[in-house]
């Protein structure tokens, strides 16, 4: 059993980027700068976010964080994503989620600029990556594939069950897979929470993906022997075992189904990272203008 260092991968990805940057800046080219707008406090969003910033100043880029308060209206947050995407110093911006309810999410996502949309959630990115045109696949999904080639899992033929369809993970992680690409050629299936008897199609997984976000779900009878296991959970519990009071947790019962595994992501430490530096390889990319020219 292996376990897929997604902290360590994530760093090297950085390391890469960062060895770009410099380069860029010796031609005497523009430092590439993330822009993120961040609404309200949630405690996740917050750590997530900074972890954004601060891996931005490894790499050398410039970031900006733009913070309003939780109510919000959607006239002003629409009025700053318009100032993002006219700002000709930024390259690609985010706008952190979930979203306070007044705030129109949609609306939200279809008002940033698709060559300046590196979480790749605009339509127009999502249709693209549907069709294998060049396009920002959203971190997530985009992470857990550069971990599964460089740990060289094969996935040709294979079976990946994807648990969980949401917009930003299961949905395109599922598209992804099946995609007849040097990493895919699966064969997927994709559940969610109206499939019946679901453990009966989890223990069919070669490749067992689980975005639900229900801590500890996944239990060692529903996987398979050898089955390769990518746990994008991340629920903040509480915990007496912590300073902050609270603990990550996968989706994941990591204890009793990693025995059982050829590979598994932990939590923390896996997927979470990876989501990291896959926004800033997107960013990479906006700079370069390599998507979009
Ligand atoms: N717009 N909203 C937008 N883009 C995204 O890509 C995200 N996501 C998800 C939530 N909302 C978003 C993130 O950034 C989830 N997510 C995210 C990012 C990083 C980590 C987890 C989720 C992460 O770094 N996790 C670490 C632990 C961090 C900690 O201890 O708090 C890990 O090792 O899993």
């Amino acid at each position: 059993m292996t376990i897929i260092d997604g902290k360590k991968v994530a760093q090297d990805i950085l390391a890469e980027i960062a060895g770009e940057v410099e380069a860029i800046k010796a031609k005497g080219g523009k430092t590439p700068h993330l822009a993120a707008i961040l609404v309200g406090n949630d405690g996740g969003s917050e750590s997530y976010v900074a972890s954004k910033i601060k891996a931005c100043e490894k790499v050398g880029f410039k970031s900006t964080l733009l913070r309003f308060p939780d109510y919000v209206t959607e006239e002003k947050l629409l009025q700053a994503i318009a100032n993002l995407n006219n700002d000709k110093d930024v390259d690609g911006f985010i706008v952190q989620l979930p979203l306070p309810r007044q705030i129109n999410e949609h609306k939200v996502i279809e008002s940033v600029l698709p060559q300046k949309d590196v979480d790749g959630f605009h339509p127009i990115n999502v249709g693209r990556m549907v069709l294998n045109l060049p396009c920002y696949v959203s971190a997530t999904p985009y992470g857990i594939v550069q971990l599964l080639e460089r740990y060289h899992v094969p996935t040709s033929g294979k079976h990946c069950v994807v648990v969980g369809r949401s917009h930003i993970v299961g949905s395109p992680m599922s598209i992804l897979m099946a995609k007849n690409t040097l990493l895919g050629n699966c064969t997927v299936t994709l559940c969610h929470s109206k499939t019946e008897n679901l453990k009966s199609h989890t223990q069919k997984a070669d490749i067992l993906i689980c975005a639900l976000g229900s801590p500890e779900f996944v239990k060692a009878d529903m996987v398979k022997e050898g089955a390769v296991v990518i746990d994008v959970g991340t629920t903040r519990v509480a915990s007496t075992e912590t300073k902050s009071g609270f603990k990550l947790q996968g989706d994941v019962k990591f204890d009793e189904v990693a025995p059982k595994c050829s590979f598994i992501t932990p939590v923390p430490g896996g997927v979470g990272p990876m989501t990291i530096a896959s926004l800033l390889k997107n960013t990479l990319l906006a700079a370069k203008k390599e998507i979009y020219s």
